[in-house]
């Protein structure tokens, strides 16, 4: 395992992005900011609700097609993970690689990307695994290991967190970080009975709010603010015109906050948003990566169509 000396000031970046998103008419603050140590803990509990479906479909689907997973992606590749968080799915495909050239999990929470991968290399001793703490939206570097192909999994339906234009993007960039002939292995969370999609981001117990929440605390700490998040309400609620799960907080008063020198008025009601969780049919999603550069190759989907995983060839 070797060490990722990157990720240079990532607090100044961070700072630079909530100012700016503070200071819009619409509050916003980046999703991927949920994802420190607390965050990414939280974000595990909330993959373990009874509400929360998409991780553990995502999981009956990688189970039940693993195989043919594996035999996609082809002898010696090099596997290279976004957003990888706990390395929980891609043991499934991990067990059934044909001599993979080496396991590269990108992820920007630093320490726990690092945990998880020692974790994983108990139980992989054979494998080169090579962490890369990093923030997948800009670039980063992969490690230069001989491959017969290069083939990127991003489960999880993050895809689903960037908007068309920027997922588009990302699309564009994995075709050209795999090369042609190179693969995509993505998982995505389909439109389905909005009740079903409603409380899966309003769970009984509250993990949802706090994960929420957390970003505030994370701000009040890494870049001196006063936010007192008690005073700011969970909303999650999709929203059909734009297909996808919205998630505000919402201030319950007028209130000012500091963060670092400068100040933000909140009006009672007044929301920041946090999160965009977009929701594809597989048609629309195959019609978008094929104006990337890549086609559908192959579809896995579970019994009640809630989630897809796809493999794509560049
Ligand atoms: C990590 C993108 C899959 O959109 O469902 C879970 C994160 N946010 N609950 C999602 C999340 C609120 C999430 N993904």
């Amino acid at each position: 395992m070797t060490n990722a000396p990157w990720l240079a000031c990532p607090n100044r970046r961070f700072r630079a992005d909530v100012l700016a998103g503070l200071s819009l008419p619409q509050k916003r603050l980046p999703a991927k900011y949920f994802y420190d140590a607390a965050g990414s803990r939280l974000f595990d509990e909330i993959t373990e609700l009874g509400e929360y479906y998409p991780t553990r479909t995502e999981l009956t689907i990688m189970t039940a097609h693993a195989r043919e997973m594996a035999a996609r992606c082809g002898p010696r590749c090099l596997l290279i993970e976004l957003g990888a968080g706990s390395l929980t799915k891609v043991r499934l495909l991990l067990d059934r690689l044909d001599q993979p050239a080496a396991y590269a999990p990108v992820d920007v929470s630093g320490e726990h990307l690092r945990a998880a991968a020692t974790a994983l290399a108990v139980d992989y001793p054979a494998l080169d695994i090579t962490p890369v703490v990093a923030d997948f939206t800009t670039s980063f570097e992969l490690p230069s290991v001989p491959a017969d192909r290069r083939v990127v999994y991003f489960p999880g339906s993050t895809i689903g967190n960037f908007d068309p234009h920027e997922a588009d993007a990302l699309l564009r960039r994995v075709a050209r970080i795999v090369g042609p002939g190179g693969g995509l292995l993505l998982g995505v969370d389909l439109r389905k009975d909005i009740t079903v999609l409603e409380r899966a981001y309003n769970d009984a117990a509250g993990v949802t709010a706090a994960f929420n929440r957390n970003l505030l605390v994370r701000i009040n700490r890494e870049l001196g603010a006063n936010f007192v998040p008690d005073t700011f309400r969970h909303l999650a609620f999709y929203n059909r015109d734009q297909s996808r799960i919205e998630m505000h907080l919402v201030s319950t008063i007028e209130q000012r906050v500091r963060v670092g020198s400068a100040t933000f008025d909140f009006r009672a009601g007044e929301s920041i948003h946090t999160e965009n969780s977009y929701k594809y049919s597989v048609s629309e999603l195959a019609a978008r990566v094929a104006a990337c550069g890549m086609r559908l190759d192959e579809t896995w989907t579970d019994a009640q169509n809630y989630f897809a995983v796809l493999h794509l060839t560049a």
